[in-house]
């Protein structure tokens, strides 16, 4: 509790010290990943919780009740995070590692290109990560106060926020793809095609699903399902920590909800910035 408005800087980028130390975050870079490992890949906001739950499910298809016994940041902990450690230890018995990571590619490259490490990378239509970020930072209280949703607006679009820039993080990623056993997948696919992008996933993870598998898989990674459960709907986590008063972790789960929140001009902005930083890209989002 000592540490909730800890903010602790490294490689230029912030991270919020009630989850993070000076320690933790060396201790990322250095990771010794191994071949069997898979690692999810996230900006915040990105669909990160659901994506842990689809890999846990995936990996425990014979008993997808199994993973209700523990919450998502138990079963796939962040690499960067406390209690890694204690995590590592009580998956000792698993033939994979599931782990999670907001980093960005600079950051972990250096140990992750000379593995066979399946990395997943979710994105997200940024505009909605914007919106969600903005509500989470009134919910958790680690995260630095805003003025207002203006105010927000400008620090995401600047890569002011915890984590860094969207943009850098997206493109980053993208960049070392080649040198990685990479896999791409959007939180727009998931919503609108969930069969076929679970079964992608599933035959990239070289996982087979019988077509049973699947529905249990779509059963228990639903918004309504997954939002009702408490260990996977953030309601554990003391109101020290998150403010359940004003909000909830699992928010709305939809998407274009930006739409909801940007004026016009806020739009306009976006777009602008969005051009200048991702118009050299050849791959297309279902955003873009
Ligand atoms: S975090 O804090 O980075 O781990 O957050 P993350 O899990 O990446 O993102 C939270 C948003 O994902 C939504 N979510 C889901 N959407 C659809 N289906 C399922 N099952 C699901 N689980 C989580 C969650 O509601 C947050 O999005 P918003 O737009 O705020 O609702």
């Amino acid at each position: 509790m000592d540490r909730l408005k800890v903010v602790e800087v490294f490689e230029g980028l912030s991270f919020p010290g009630n989850l993070q130390t000076q320690e933790t975050l060396h201790a990322a870079v250095n990771f010794q990943f191994q071949d069997t490992d898979v690692l999810l890949v996230t900006f915040p906001k990105s669909g990160t919780t659901w994506m842990q739950q689809i890999l846990s499910l995936i990996f425990n298809k014979e008993n997808p009740q199994s993973t209700q016994s523990l919450p998502t940041w138990h079963r796939v902990p962040w690499i960067e995070q406390m209690h890694l450690l204690k995590y590592l230890t009580d998956m000792k018995a698993s033939k994979v590692r599931l782990l999670t990571t907001h980093f960005h590619a600079r950051l972990l490259i250096h140990n992750l290109k000379n593995t066979k490490t399946r990395v997943v990378y979710v994105a997200r239509n940024p505009k909605d990560v914007l919106v969600s970020y903005y509500h989470f930072h009134n919910l958790a209280k680690f995260m630095p106060e805003f003025d207002s949703f203006e105010d927000f607006f400008d620090q995401f679009l600047e890569g002011k926020v915890h984590y860094g820039s969207w943009f850098d993080h997206i493109k980053g990623w993208l960049s070392v793809q080649q040198e990685l056993n990479f896999f791409l997948l959007t939180y727009e696919e998931l919503s609108q095609e969930p069969c076929q992008t679970i079964q992608n996933l599933a035959n990239f993870l070289g996982e087979h699903l019988e077509p049973k598998d699947l529905q249990n898989i779509l059963h228990y990674c639903s918004f309504s399902f997954m939002s009702q459960n408490d260990l996977l709907n953030y309601t554990l986590v003391p109101p020290e920590i998150f403010d359940h008063s004003v909000g909830k972790f699992m928010r709305k789960g939809e998407i274009e909800d930006w739409k909801e929140h940007f004026s016009p001009e806020q739009n306009t902005r976006f777009n602008h910035v969005y051009q200048r930083e991702m118009g050299d890209l050849t791959v297309k989002f279902p955003w873009s």
